[in-house]
């Protein structure tokens, strides 16, 4: 793979680093060679802007130190091999000619995320490539199931393996979108906000990421503040579950009844934001028509058969996904409250940072923050009791805090001023780490900077 266009996934020299020596040395003593390359993908955490870029939203995330590493080698007779450092993930072998990814009931095992990944690259081959196989080594150090985005650097840093391995480079922005893509093989039917930081992320500033097409704005957050992350220690694995897919249809749902009442046609509409752009309005006119139209009850999956005119299974085929099929209430109101105001919520927090800073602006970052918050546990019902706690337990010490990532459980990040870190985190300690004991604090609670998008090393 060349490095001449800049806009391509940049290939580094080997770095002096620890974690990537020990890795270098668990592929030599798992395969008896050494690995012909590495890969470095991020996670990340959202600061604001969250459950709307499926519907079509920008999002503000900034990439983490916290990632998934990579060791690979060439490997033979069509076969990939995966170990994984942490022992409690085993080792999957399979022969990737008859490559088939089926994700049952309950909660995906770890390689078919990878193989997501993989599934990816080989829909965008040449058919008539000849794979020697792959062998890899993973050590991942993101959270798992926590909102910061460890199963997207998994699939992503596969994909990227994958790219890598049989000389296919690709620009960013493409891979960045083939890997929201081939993630949806794992059951969720994500936006693209978390692969799209893991490529695009730069060291040093969050960003805008806008979609359709995928594109990237810095973001400088003003001086004075930092971000630390906290995990409410509850988790959920957003593929075990129906509760994300849900969110996605009920907005789905909610942006359908409403293009029908508004005389489009509904079956066109696949996101909230596909309806804004059909009426042509601002995102204020957005809300006005949500309050007028949709009614706070929960619709019944009859009712909406009966508004949009059509039948149970045409719902099931053009709306529904497979594993929302079987419910029958749907709160659409409320879901598309939040996404339209959450949207104006990153409008907000994009313009603040965009001027020069005065003593409001990390103030208000942080109402945003907050109120972003709210709407995700009374409107999108997708917090957890100990991540409300957490952002009750934030408000003296902060300027806000929120939820990041799905929710149901994982991190909530606060926005804090730098006098304010080591009393916040001491705080947080003694009132909320001290019932629930965690093994190692430090990778539960932390400060965090802005880091650098996905990279591949090799060796000289
Ligand atoms: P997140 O919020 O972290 O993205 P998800 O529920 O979407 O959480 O995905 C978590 C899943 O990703 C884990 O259950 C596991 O299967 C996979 N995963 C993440 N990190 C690793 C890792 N280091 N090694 C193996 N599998 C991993
Ligand atoms: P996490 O936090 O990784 O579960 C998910 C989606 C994002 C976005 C957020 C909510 C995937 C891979 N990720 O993130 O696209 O919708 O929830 O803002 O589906
Ligand atoms: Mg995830």
């Amino acid at each position: 793979m060349s490095n001449k266009d800049a806009a391509n996934v940049p290939i580094r020299e080997f770095p002096p680093d620890d974690r990537f020596q020990q890795l270098a040395d668990e592929f030599a003593a798992h395969y008896k060679k050494n690995p012909d390359f590495y890969v470095r993908v991020p996670g990340r955490v959202n600061l604001i802007g969250e459950h709307v870029d499926y519907c079509g939203y920008g999002v503000c995330p900034m990439a983490l130190e916290q990632d998934i590493r990579l060791a690979v080698g060439v490997g033979n007779e069509n076969t990939l091999r995966l170990h994984n450092v942490k022992r409690n993930y085993a080792d999957y072998e399979c022969d990737l000619r008859n490559f088939s990814i089926s994700i049952g009931d309950g909660a995906p095992k770890w390689h078919q995320y990878f193989l997501c990944g993989i599934k990816g690259i080989f829909d965008i081959l040449p058919k008539d490539l000849d794979f020697k196989g792959m062998n890899v080594v993973v050590s991942g150090k993101v959270p798992q199931s926590a909102g910061l985005s460890s199963s997207s650097a998994l699939v992503s840093a596969a994909a990227l393996a994958t790219a890598h391995i049989n000389n296919f480079p690709m620009s960013k922005e493409k891979i960045a979108n083939l890997c929201a893509e081939c993630e949806r093989y794992i059951g969720t039917q994500g936006g693209g906000m978390d692969q799209a930081i893991a490529f695009l992320a730069t060291e040093g500033c969050a960003k805008l990421i806008e979609f359709n097409p995928l594109r990237s704005t810095n973001i400088t957050l003003p001086s004075g503040a930092v971000f630390v992350i906290a995990h409410s220690l509850a988790k959920l694995n957003k593929a075990a579950t129906a509760d994300f897919n849900c969110r996605v249809v009920e907005c789905r749902l909610a942006g359908q009844i409403i293009a029908k009442k508004q005389g489009l046609k509904w079956s066109d509409i696949k996101k909230l934001g596909d309806l804004q752009q059909a009426l042509a309005v601002d995102l204020s006119k957005m809300i006005t028509i949500v309050e007028e139209t949709l009614h706070e009850e929960p619709y019944t999956k009859e009712e909406v058969v009966r508004e949009l005119e059509t039948t149970s299974d045409h719902l099931n085929d053009i709306s529904l996904t497979q594993n929302t099929r079987h419910i029958q209430t749907f709160k659409l109101k409320q879901r598309a409250l939040h996404v339209f105001r959450e949207a104006h919520r990153v409008e907000m927090f994009h313009a603040i940072c965009s001027k020069p800073a005065d003593k409001n602006s990390l103030p208000t970052l942080g109402r945003l923050m907050t109120e972003s918050h709210e709407s995700l546990r009374d409107f999108y019902e997708c917090s957890h009791p100990q991540l409300d706690e957490l952002v009750e337990l934030s408000r003296d010490l902060t300027f806000g805090a929120r939820l990041t990532g799905a929710g149901w459980g994982g991190c909530m990040v606060a926005l804090v001023p730098q006098e304010n870190v080591d009393n916040y985190m001491k705080m947080l300690k003694d009132k909320f780490y001290v019932k629930h004991q965690p093994q190692d604090i430090t990778s539960v609670l932390f400060a965090t900077s802005p880091k650098a998008g996905a990279c591949i090393f090799v060796k000289d």
